[in-house]
């Protein structure tokens, strides 16, 4: 079994306690011998590997950063390494873990009542307990402030309609975070397996993340008991909070993507040879490729070790995450083309790993918030002009400064 001896170019081993490296290496040891010899046969299969969740939660994987209910309590650093690792493996794997952890626990412990933490944090530890996280409806992906999905209160229940999209999950959970319109505001719900109105589907098709289930979920007079509405939770806020903590993780988990491709061109490189007997490590352009990888890779790992430092410190800011994740996921991206042309025609057999991670960074590139939504949250902080919304002209701009312009614009006042 080979084992995966690491990307340090600048010696950011260093900057590493040796508790964190241990952690790191007790992950790598995971993935060399448990995600990686099946993992090409559960992408051809489209196959997501859950018979892994319990030994992830053996591991004390799942909610590695929180400390209530005798969870480890990781740092910052520590827990990203396990990201990084993880998805070194495969991205998926990593989903598994981040979504489980960031997306299901986090938001019970942060906005559960007692009696939600009780009944589902220690089954969700040990991954004998799935969850899911819905906030992705069909018509609603970067912009889920217009989501459809309602629930009304109706004496001791809640009443959910509406459908979720591109649910990691989704048809596999025992309970789904589901974020619905109310009253109130958006809130976020907790909806079990089995509950009569409430329809769950895998969603098949995907050239991506294909060792991960993604579902669909939709709510048709779904009644669920008062108790199931997570009490902390005040609008769409409290759903893009958490989200922080899972792009927290993809922008560690990026690079073990990047490493993985980085690592395979390297050794590949140093073995094939092409013309007059040379390895085509040789050759300058496959070294400026090779240059390219290590150089964006060790910037990328002094990025996320200083976003941990803000973590931790408790100032780290939403553009903040943006910049890494957005930063990490495209350096990946870049990485697993530039390793797939070192590759050449190997490049696209799943002999090697790179052209499953290709593949994979798609949905990495577009979930938790597109590289180009990530932009706009950087050009907002900078700025201080929010651009999500495209430009208005100069009289709809004008109406919407007057009690007038719902009806202006209901007319069909514009540019
Ligand atoms: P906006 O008006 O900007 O903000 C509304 C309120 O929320 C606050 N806020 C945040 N708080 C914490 N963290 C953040 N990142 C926050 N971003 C905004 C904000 O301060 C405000 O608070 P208040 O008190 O003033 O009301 O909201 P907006 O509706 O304009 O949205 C902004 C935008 C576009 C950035 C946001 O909608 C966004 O991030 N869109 C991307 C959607 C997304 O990332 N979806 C992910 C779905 S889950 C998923 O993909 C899981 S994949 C998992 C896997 O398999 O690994
Ligand atoms: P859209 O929002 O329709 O965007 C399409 C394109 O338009 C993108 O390039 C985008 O950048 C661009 N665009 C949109 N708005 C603007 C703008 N204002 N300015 C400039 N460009 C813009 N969601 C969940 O809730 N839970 C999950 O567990 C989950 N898991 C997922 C797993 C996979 C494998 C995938 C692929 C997705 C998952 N998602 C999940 C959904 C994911 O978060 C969304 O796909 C993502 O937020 C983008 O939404 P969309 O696909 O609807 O794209």
């Amino acid at each position: 079994m080979e084992r995966f001896p690491g990307v340090d170019f600048m010696n950011f081993d260093s900057l590493l306690s040796g508790e964190e490296r241990l952690i790191r290496d007790t992950v790598r040891q995971f993935v060399d011998e448990r995600v990686k010899p099946i993992i090409e046969q559960c992408h051809r299969e489209a196959r997501s590997p859950m018979e892994l969740a319990p030994e992830l939660g053996d591991l004390n994987l799942f909610g590695a950063n929180f400390t209530e209910y005798g969870l480890p309590g990781l740092g910052d650093v520590a827990y990203g390494l396990v990201m990084q690792e993880l998805e070194r493996g495969d991205s998926g794997i990593r989903s598994m873990v981040s979504v489980q952890s960031s997306l299901v626990m986090y938001p019970i412990l942060t906005f559960g009542s007692r009696e939600q933490k009780d009944r589902f944090i220690p089954g969700l530890a040990s991954g004998r307990m799935i969850g899911c996280f819905g906030l992705t409806e069909p018509d609603f992906g970067s912009n889920p402030s217009a989501m459809r999905t309602r629930a009304r209160r109706d004496g001791d229940c809640w009443v959910l309609n509406g459908a979720k999209q591109w649910i990691t999950n989704g048809s596999v959970a025992d309970v789904a975070v589901v974020w619905a319109r109310t009253d109130d505001g958006i809130r976020g719900f907790l909806v079990e397996k089995g509950t009569e109105g409430f329809v769950s589907a895998e969603q098949h098709g995907k050239f991506s993340l294909r060792a991960s289930v993604t579902g669909e979920l939709s709510f048709q007079n779904c009644r669920i008991p008062k108790g199931n509405i997570l009490p902390g939770t005040r609008g769409i806020g409290s759903a893009l909070q958490t989200l922080n903590q899972a792009r927290y993780g993809i922008c560690w988990g990026g690079l073990g993507s990047a490493m993985e491709c980085y690592h395979t061109a390297l050794e590949y490189a140093r073995q094939r040879v092409q013309f007059a007997g040379q390895p085509i490590a040789s050759h300058q352009l496959v070294q400026e490729k090779l240059a390219w990888m290590i150089t964006e890779i060790t910037k990328g790992q002094f990025l996320v070790y200083q976003l941990a430092g803000l973590k931790t410190a408790g100032t780290m800011e939403p553009q903040h995450v943006s910049m890494c994740k957005r930063n990490n996921v495209w350096v990946a991206r870049e990485c697993a083309k530039l390793a797939r042309e070192i590759l050449g025609a190997n490049g696209i057999s799943d002999e090697y790993p790179v052209v499953r991670h290709m593949l994979n960074i798609e949905s990495v590139y577009t979930y938790e918030g597109t590289h180009d939504i990530h932009g706009l949250v950087i050009g907002a902080a900078v700025t201080g002009i929010p651009s999500f919304n495209p430009p208005m002209s100069r009289r709809q701009a004008r109406e919407a400064a007057t009690d007038s312009a719902p009806a202006a614009v209901a007319a069909g006042a514009g540019s």
